[in-house]
């Protein structure tokens, strides 16, 4: 059994809550700009979030809702210009109003840096929304405590495919027998393991809360604070009340022990 030597965290629904207050009114903003009545509800919104990728979700939108949509262009060049106003719109929300990050995030980073474990990122969404809430809410120099920035488009195939886990452990030269994932959703669970990580930490939020979470080391309810304890949904109890380092190196141990 190898030593954890690196966590490698998904973004949306992980590091912050941003699929509802972020992504969605950005796609919202973006289709007004382009004079479409698309106004996507928090409901529909999580039925699409079943498809990773805004490219992608536009597409399964169309194809769901709009099956005989002409686009004014060809699809791909249609979708792709409403997917990069739909990117501005997100960056700029990430300034005003901004988003926090969720409970936890923070310290155990702090913890990581302070302790020399090495930190990756393995997401579905566009690199400049990576860049935007890891300056506005995490810190001006957040890119540089990340080893890789694995994310969107950089992959042939996204989440749940385990292409994003498998190029960050190839950026940084490590086995999954050596890293830990933090994710939130089934479709991020399925990515992680199928990459052959199988330390790995889901932390739910309001459109995840009942997906299927099977091979998840632990199932909770965020990574918990000082005084605020996270609540224990399934799956390994040793990482208490508050998620730290040395219960990440404990679980990843009995993991692969
Ligand atoms: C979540 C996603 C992304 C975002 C939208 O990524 O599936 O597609 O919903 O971002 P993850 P884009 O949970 O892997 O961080 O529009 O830039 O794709
Ligand atoms: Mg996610």
């Amino acid at each position: 059994m190898a030593n954890l030597e690196a966590l490698i965290f998904d973004v949306d629904g992980t590091l912050a809550d941003t699929e509802r207050d972020g992504h969605l009114v950005a796609f919202n903003r973006a289709f007004a700009d382009a004079g479409l009545d698309w106004n996507w509800s928090v409901e529909t919104y999580g039925e699409l979030l079943k498809v990773t990728g805004g490219k992608e979700r536009i597409k399964y939108f169309l194809s769901l809702y709009l099956p005989d949509f002409q686009p004014p262009t060809d699809l791909d060049s249609f979708v792709a210009g409403l997917h990069a106003a739909k990117t501005l719109h997100y960056k700029n929300l990430m300034v005003d109003p901004g988003l926090p990050l969720r409970p936890g995030v923070l310290r155990l980073l702090q913890e990581a840096r302070e302790q020399g474990m090495r930190l990756a990122i393995a997401t579905t969404t566009t690199p400049a929304n990576v860049t935007a809430l890891l300056r506005n809410s995490l810190a001006a120099d957040a890119e540089d405590w990340f080893d890789v920035i694995a994310a969107g488009d950089i992959v042939p195939a996204k989440k749940p495919a385990p292409d994003i886990y498998v190029w960050a452990m190839q950026q940084m030269g490590l086995n999954p027998d050596q890293c830990l994932a933090l994710e939130d959703s089934d479709n991020g669970v399925k990515s992680v393991l199928d990459s052959g990580i199988r330390s790995l930490v889901v932390t739910v939020n309001g459109y995840t809360r009942n997906q299927d979470f099977s091979g998840a080391s632990a199932v909770l309810d965020n990574l918990g604070e000082p005084g605020v304890p996270c609540e224990r949904i399934s799956g390994s109890d040793m990482l208490g009340e508050m998620v730290n380092l040395h219960g990440l190196k404990a679980l990843h141990d009995h993991v692969w022990e």
